[in-house]
């Protein structure tokens, strides 16, 4: 908290404002006030485009080799490409994009790691998908913190359109512990438009799902929850990882490929030992 700042935006009886010093700061703050926001990440039309061409060749390679999309239609898996870096190492450095890390940091704190990394699909002309049902990305859960568990950032792989179903979001609902009532949700849902290569990041606590895609093209995006490190994987990306001896310290920690519970009191005690050695305190 600042003192009052010169400003353009009228006001009175106000002693004192949040400061910011950059547009992290800004969305952070926007996150904490509604449960989410839009970030502009920079990047080149051609990376945007590259990121584009990789979702479809592995999303293709995944379907492949789990059975073909018919198949995990029955599971209700089929508009999902879970653990996108285990086929592409260009998607663990979309997960390293250094505004998202950025934000994560300020909002969770140093340590937190990549919990899961899904290619969404919001197909062409469909009535509903798994993602079109409002949810929070910590699903089933019902209370509220006083500062996040996780985030949310969702990579529009295309722009987010009204018309093929941007997502929508309950602002604020990261701060009541029931879903809210259907009128409320009704009077209060935004739609989240953003550009193709922007984050739409969110409390993973506020309430969300895709919107209606009416459109002829299936609308992509890429999901990354980030969460604090006591919140289990959605999948042991350890053993998605090839050649995770090549990773370095910080892409390990990201990926929690180190912090794994001891198997038993003796290995407690080795990794006690081994940080006590690092750090006598
Ligand atoms: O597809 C969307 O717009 C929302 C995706 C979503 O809700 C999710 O991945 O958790």
């Amino acid at each position: 908290m600042a003192m009052v700042e010169r400003s353009s935006v009228p006001r009175y009886g106000v002693k004192e404002q949040t400061a910011t010093v950059d547009r992290i700061d800004v969305a952070c703050e926007e996150l904490r006030l509604v449960g989410f926001s839009i970030v502009d990440p920079g990047f080149s039309d051609d990376y945007k485009a590259h990121i584009a061409k990789c979702f479809d060749t592995v999303a293709q390679t995944y379907f492949t080799s789990h059975g073909g999309r018919d198949a995990l239609r029955s599971i209700d898996e089929h508009n999902t490409i879970r653990g996108m870096l285990a086929y592409d190492h260009m998607f663990l450095e979309l997960a390293k994009t250094p505004t998202i890390i950025s934000l994560c940091e300020r909002l969770l704190g140093n340590t937190f790691i990549l919990n899961q990394q899904n290619g969404v699909i919001n197909p062409a002309v469909s009535d509903r998908y798994n993602q079109a049902y409002y949810h929070r990305d910590l699903p089933y859960q019902h209370f509220t913190t006083s500062r996040p568990l996780a985030i949310n950032a969702l990579y529009c792989v295309d722009a987010f359109t009204v018309e093929n179903g941007a997502t929508r979001v309950v602002p604020g609902s990261h701060k009541q512990e029931a879903f809210p009532s259907d009128s409320a949700v009704h009077g209060l849902e935004t739609v989240a438009l953003a550009r193709a290569g922007c984050f739409i990041v969110l409390d993973c606590m506020t309430f969300h799902c895709g919107g209606r895609n009416v459109t002829l093209c299936d609308r992509r995006a890429i999901n990354h929850v980030y969460t604090l490190p006591f919140i289990k994987q959605q999948i042991y990306l350890k053993s998605m990882v090839e050649d995770s001896g090549r990773l370095s310290p910080a892409d390990r920690q990201l990926l929690d490929l180190d912090n794994q519970p001891a198997a038993d009191a003796a290995g407690y005690l080795e990794t006690r030992r081994a940080r006590l050695l690092r750090n006598p305190i």
